[in-house]
């Protein structure tokens, strides 16, 4: 499942250093020439294409961005130091537009890629630029010019990484809004949500991955029973899914254990290769579970169910063990970006 991902951010060049105003000074020499030297330039602004970036999270927390302006020319014929270039790495993939007059800059699509975005400005001149036979003690400088200001306007397309699975109510919702800035509707009856949405999580900088939430699946739905199972489609293309088990389902009789292996055969119906997926179990709602009960109930369900692969507690309305969850899964899918092809199937592929 494609999304955009948007951001905008301020780019601005550094200013240019003044040109100085100075007279040579020396013993001996009563009344030396100019020797004001030239400002310095100011550093421009780039965008690097980076591989291994995957979202634009980084740019919702910082977005201003300034290179160094240039020194001011000093005496003796000093020219001031240019202002460094200051360079931004974005995702590959990432288009780039003026905010103002919506005109496309550029895309950068290869590793290494450079987009200059923003000028530094020149530096200004010094006295000594102005001398000649008339005038021998030029008092004109030149001041630096400004940089260059910009707003930029990011878009990327970017692909799920993660899917969350689960029986209506579950709480995929609540999760999605407690790791990401996505905000699905939440309520406490089933098929809540009724398309699928994208959220990013960011784990630290540089560090970030994408969510997808589909609408809850319940038993018969690959015959087309709640709302279908058109929406696993969606997942097809994910690394790992995120089985949500609610701990405490609204009817006391619906049994956690026969909840998961509903859905697991639901899965296989709709696509063999799905059902082989990464999967990782995930038990929501621990708050509403004595604390004294937790570990017991936690056993016996993962001895019910054979099951052998990762397993986290959390409850997605607190945010308890979700920041752990977020953690593990951002090292796991790091890996698999890495390893390409070991995705299950042919995902890497299409990605
Ligand atoms: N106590 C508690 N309630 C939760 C937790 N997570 C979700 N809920 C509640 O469970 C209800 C369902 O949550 P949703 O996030 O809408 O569930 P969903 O899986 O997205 O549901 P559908 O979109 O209908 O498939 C809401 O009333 C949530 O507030 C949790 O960790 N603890
Ligand atoms: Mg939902």
């Amino acid at each position: 499942m494609k999304f955009v991902d948007e951001a905008t951010i301020r780019v601005e060049a550094g200013n240019g250093g003044n040109g100085a105003m100075s007279f040579r000074r020396e013993k001996f020499i009563p009344r030396g020439g100019p020797d004001g030297g030239d400002g310095g330039d100011g550093g421009s602004v780039y965008l690097v294409g980076r591989s291994g970036l995957n979202t634009l999270a980084d740019f919702r927390h910082t977005r201003r961005f300034r290179a160094e302006p240039g020194k001011k020319g000093g005496g003796a014929n000093c020219t001031g130091k240019s202002g460094e270039n200051l360079f931004i790495a974005v995702p590959l993939g990432t288009r780039v537009m003026d905010a103002e007059t919506e005109e496309l800059i550029g895309e950068l699509t290869r590793d290494g890629e450079s987009l200059l975005v923003a000028h530094g400005g020149k530096g200004g001149l010094g006295n000594t630029r102005f001398k000649s036979s008339t005038n021998r003690s030029p008092r004109r400088t030149v001041p630096g010019q400004p940089g260059e200001q910009r707003e930029l306007a990011f878009e990327l397309q970017v692909l799920a990484d993660v899917g969350l699975l689960g029986l209506p109510n579950a709480g995929k919702s609540t999760f999605l809004r407690a790791v990401s800035d996505a905000r699905p509707k939440v309520a406490d009856y089933p098929f809540t949500t009724l398309h699928p949405h994208l959220g990013v999580v960011r784990v630290e900088e540089l560090r970030s991955f994408v969510v997808a939430d589909i609408p809850g699946l319940i038993e018969g739905a690959a015959e087309g029973a709640g709302l279908g199972i058109q929406f696993l489609r969606h997942l097809s293309r994910t690394r790992i899914l995120l089985h949500l088990v609610d701990m405490m389902p609204l009817t006391p009789d619906a049994d956690p254990v026969a909840g998961v292996r509903a859905l697991e055969a639901e899965l296989k119906k709709f696509d063999a290769k799905l059902a082989k997926r990464e999967r990782w179990l995930v038990l929501n709602k621990i708050d509403l579970i004595p604390e004294d009960e937790r570990e017991a109930r936690t056993k016996s369900l993962l001895k019910k169910l054979k099951w052998k692969g990762p397993v986290y507690s959390i409850s997605a309305i607190s945010g308890a063990g979700c920041r752990e969850l977020t953690q593990a899964l951002m090292m796991r899918i790091e890996k698999l970006r890495k390893t390409k092809g070991k995705t299950g199937d042919a995902a890497d592929k299409n990605r």
